[in-house]
């Protein structure tokens, strides 16, 4: 691969290549009882992209895809991609209120999803089509479209797909990436902290839709001729434990709940073949780790990567885990830590995280104010950590705004407290991550409406919680409410959340 100078190149080219003779017969993936080997899915990806040129989609349209993990979810990212069309893989959990604003901000030319998700039934305001690959129509199309396709050529720092991050706002921002990032976090954290090669079968519990789940599922295993094992259904600790069992894969991805679901059902685990463990999305406890490694002999590689860098840039590596540390630095990366005026400060010092490198995202879709704030001359990106480093290890103290990650997954409290807010009872509300068994929950305080109908607290904080339940996905609702009288508020009446943090 040439990535410098005037070369075109094609990340779906550079991954799977229009040569399926390179790995032919070998598999690719599995899901499920399917298998697709290399060169059936050379050929899948060229169906997809012909699939859209047909519909007249253009080079640089949004596909918007709202998809399960399954060999049809990587047709039509990297068929899209071979096309030139920007896929944009979404959350598959989220309600019709976040598929329309992501469908509109995004101005996506052409939605992909299945029949009975909530994003079929979205209506846009611009037009968008809606293409559903498991219905016949579409198979139809699908099945009798030409297995060959020239790619879409451009520079490699071209834009060629899309992942949306949460802000602080709830508002989730478009991350535009590169074609070069995806080979960049293979050739770098994959290939330097995993050795990835072509004997590996890679699982990762984290979905394709997670910039963590796609380096894991696609990128790492087709850069390196390796294979990936796809999980369509809900990844339940019970469905987790059989695909490790059926498949055996080499290497395992999960973010830290999961970590902690699979240790739950367990006691004692062989697994065979198994030889890297991998944790990111949030601080993986040192508790998690140590119950994992006497239940299966295997160490937990933590590492924090971000969508907006694509993937992981400081981990710890094999043999050189300090436990409660996010690692050293991946090869490929720089990173610094600096005082609320961005001036370096020492070792042991905590401060914000700010890091560059090849993969990090040349900026948001149409997002000027956020791209100036957190983008700065010479490359570096403002993560929002804050973070110590001591003998080239870093330790994550938190963010440096009020998002919460609950299970891997971005949590605005913003949007708990205005869910909240819409049941009559409750006046004010501040929702904070708090710690239960050592991994961040949502915890809401509430003041109440003076109001005569409201009786046992007990029932109330139960009613409050299902009512929230009932509204967010599940795993956003608060663990417990603190009925309280008065929240801390900024002299210009923002709500602190940090002053109730540690307040039970
Ligand atoms: C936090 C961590 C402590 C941190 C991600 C691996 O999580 C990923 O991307 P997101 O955009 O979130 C990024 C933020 O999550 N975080 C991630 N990993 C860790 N905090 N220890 C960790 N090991 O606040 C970061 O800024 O959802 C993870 C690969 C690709 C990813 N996108």
């Amino acid at each position: 691969m040439n990535t410098t100078g005037s070369e075109k190149i094609n990340v779906a080219e550079e991954l799977i290549g229009n040569s399926p003779s390179i790995r032919g017969d070998k598999t690719a993936l599995y899901c499920g009882d399917t298998t697709v080997t290399y060169k059936q899915l050379a050929q899948n990806i060229n169906k997809f992209a012909n699939v859209l040129k047909g519909m007249g989609v253009k080079p640089t349209e949004r596909v918007l895809m709202v998809m399960p993990d399954s060999p049809m979810f990587v047709y039509a990212f990297l068929g899209s991609i071979k096309y030139g069309a920007w896929p944009v893989p979404v959350n598959t959990t989220l309600g019709e209120r976040d598929y329309h604003y992501l469908l509109t901000n995004s101005e996506a030319r052409l939605l992909v999803t299945l029949k009975d998700g909530k994003a079929a039934h979205v209506k846009t305001e611009h037009k968008c089509e809606t293409v559903l690959p498991f219905e016949e129509n579409f198979q139809e199309i699908f099945d009798s479209a030409s297995t060959e396709a020239d790619p879409y050529l451009c520079a490699p720092d071209d834009i060629a797909f899309w992942l949306y991050s949460s802000g602080s706002t709830g508002k989730p921002k478009g991350a535009m990436h590169k074609h070069m990032s995806m080979l960049y976090t293979a050739d770098t954290y994959a290939k330097d902290i995993l050795q990835i090669s072509e004997d590996d079968l890679c699982f990762s519990v984290s979905k394709l839709f997670f910039a963590y789940g796609l380096g894991n599922g696609i990128t790492f295993p087709l850069r390196f001729g390796a294979a990936a094992v796809l999980l369509s259904e809900s990844p339940t600790p019970d469905a987790v434990l059989e695909t490790l069992d059926k498949f055996k894969p080499t290497v395992f991805f999960g973010v830290p709940t999961q970590y902690n679901s699979v240790l739950k059902k367990i006691d004692g685990l062989h697994l065979p073949g198994l030889r890297a463990c991998v944790s990111a999305g949030e601080a993986l406890p040192p508790e998690i780790l140590k119950r994992w490694r006497s239940n299966t002999g295997l160490e937990i590689l933590d590492g924090i990567g971000s969508t907006e860098a694509l993937h992981i840039f400081i981990s710890n590596r094999a043999g050189e885990v300090k436990e409660g540390t996010s690692g050293r630095l991946v090869p490929g990366y720089e990173a610094k830590i600096v005082d609320d005026d961005g001036k370096d400060l020492p070792d042991g010092e905590t401060g914000h995280l700010w890091i560059k490198g090849g993969s990090v995202t040349p900026g948001y879709w149409n997002r000027p104010e956020d791209n100036a704030e957190r983008f700065l001359e010479g490359g570096w990106f403002k993560t929002g950590d804050m973070y110590s480093r001591e003998d080239g290890y870093f330790t994550y103290h938190g963010r440096g705004d009020d998002m919460l990650k609950v299970g891997g997954i971005w949590v605005s409290p913003m949007e708990i407290e205005y869910t909240l807010m819409e049941h009559g009872a409750v006046s004010e509300c501040a929702v904070v991550g708090q710690e239960v068994e050592g991994l961040i929950k949502p915890f809401a305080y509430v003041t109440l409406n003076d109001r005569p109908d409201i009786g046992d607290k007990a029932q109330l904080s139960a009613e409050l919680i299902e009512f929230v339940a009932a509204k967010l996905p599940k795993f956003k609702r608060p663990w417990k409410i603190y009925f309280v009288e008065d929240l801390p508020k900024t002299a210009t009446g923002k709500i602190q959340r940090y002053m109730l943090r540690g307040k039970r």
